[in-house]
């Protein structure tokens, strides 16, 4: 009986992690290690040549697998030659993944949406109390920490975060996987900045300084964001889009779109949301399907120029009406609002809605005689009050608030109060749950 392990072409680390792994959990299993495997993964295994003796051998004799086990892919189109095992009713299949969809009938099957296989086949290793060695440590790490973005993407989940925990316990080196994770500057990337750089072209949108570059491109390319941002750090514009356009064999296309910016004012992120991408202000994407990249570079120009969806603004995150009261309130009458509406803090402005000063309950604490609480809040309420414009940014409230430890920013504009934002709207903001 023959038995293989194997995994996608263009293995990246989480690939030959999981590849690693499951040998340990089926040690009598052959590991088929696909002919493409990406570079750096590739520079792994040369410096460990020596425990990763796997190289080459996708050519496997196909005639006597009996069981054929897949990790970190479903999809029979990724196993390169090994696609003749398909629809083989003598040969068990058995899937560890965390890619869901995929095309490939398992006998047994541990599919999990997760930031990383390795990490479902950690969670294994551990039930079968198998010991790992700090090298392999190191290995499975590499593969979690690639395929989470060090636990940054969204898909990460709360045990990719444990078993990472799990493996720096085990003496996994975190300056090797560094090492290995530097992000992928090759020859391919090289050639697209160069051609981004012969070809640049400005202009000037809504005030923002802008360049949009149209590259075509072969197949998929590894780090296309990396190759924007340098591209927008050389050219030093507001912002820098890459519309890179892949012609496929059947006649249609696929565009991606990649944006950086380093103007807190001009999100990206919002910008590809309403090109059906997202991502964060600084950097977004979106990948549009069977367009001309000439109206891709119109969409760009037009959303910013109608800027007013792409930027959010104080004054859309505010709450209006806001709670004032006359400075002629007395601190008992104070003291009951507060109460009766669980608040901590109430402002303080004269008749034309201009902001006094502020009134919290901590200054409460100068009250010595218990007649004082006739005395209007005027006497006992801060001047100096912190404010914010209402043309400002959801980043610039949250600076302030940090640096100056409070949860609400009155809005004011030409001396009057118009709104207040709170620590939650701008938390609301940032994870992305404004309503468009
Ligand atoms: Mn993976």
């Amino acid at each position: 009986m023959t038995q293989i392990i194997t995994t996608h072409k263009n293995a990246d680390f989480d690939a030959f992690a999981s590849l690693v792994a499951a040998s340990l959990i089926y040690p009598k299993a052959v590991v088929a290690i696909p002919k493409n495997i990406n570079a750096n993964v590739k520079a792994f295994i040369s410096i460990h040549k020596d425990i990763f003796d796997y190289t080459d051998r996708w050519d496997i004799q196909t005639g006597r697998v009996t069981r054929l086990i897949v990790v970190d892919t479903s999809d029979w189109n990724r196993l390169g030659p090994l696609f003749k095992l398909k629809d083989k009713p003598s040969i068990e299949v058995i899937l560890w993944d965390h890619h869901l969809h995929g095309n490939i009938d398992a006998h047994w099957a541990c599919i999990e949406p997760i930031g990383a296989t390795i990490t479902l086949l950690v969670r294994e290793l551990k039930a079968l109390k198998k010991p790992i060695t700090p090298i392999q440590a190191t290995l499975f790490l590499a593969g979690l920490y690639e395929d989470t973005g060090n636990l940054s993407f969204s898909s990460s989940t709360a045990e990719d975060a444990y078993t990472a925990g799990w493996l720096l316990d085990q003496k996994a080196d975190l300056s090797l996987v560094n090492r290995f994770l530097r992000p992928a500057y090759g020859e391919k990337q090289k050639d697209i900045l160069f051609e981004m750089l012969r070809n640049t072209n400005r202009l000037k949108v809504n005030g923002y300084a802008i360049s949009i570059s149209q590259i075509p491109i072969e197949g998929h390319i590894s780090n296309l964001a990396l190759v924007v941002r340098m591209f927008r750090d050389i050219i030093n514009v507001d912002a820098a889009f890459g519309v890179f356009t892949n012609q496929e064999k059947n006649g249609k296309s696929r565009c991606m779109v990649i944006g950086r910016s380093d103007n807190e004012s001009l999100d990206v992120g919002t910008l590809m949301k309403s090109m059906g991408g997202g991502g964060h202000p600084g950097a977004g994407s979106a990948m549009l399907k069977g367009v001309n990249p000439d109206v891709v570079q119109q969409m760009i120009i037009d959303l910013i120029e109608g800027n007013q969806q792409s930027s959010v603004q104080i004054s859309d995150l505010m709450s209006f009406p806001v709670f004032t009261i006359p400075p002629e309130t007395t601190m008992a009458d104070v003291s009951k609002i507060l109460q009766e509406h669980g608040c901590t803090g109430l402002l303080v402005v004269d008749k034309k809605d201009k902001l006094l000063g502020v009134i919290s309950r901590r200054d409460f604490k100068k009250i010595r005689k218990v007649d004082q609480l006739q005395s209007p809040v005027k006497a006992f309420m801060s001047t100096h009050v912190i404010t914010i414009g209402p043309g400002k940014s959801p980043s610039e409230a949250a600076k302030i608030m940090v640096r100056h430890d409070i949860g609400r920013l009155p809005v004011v504009e030409d001396e009057k109060i118009i709104g207040i934002i709170t620590r939650s709207d701008a938390m609301t903001y940032f994870y992305d749950l404004l309503p468009d």
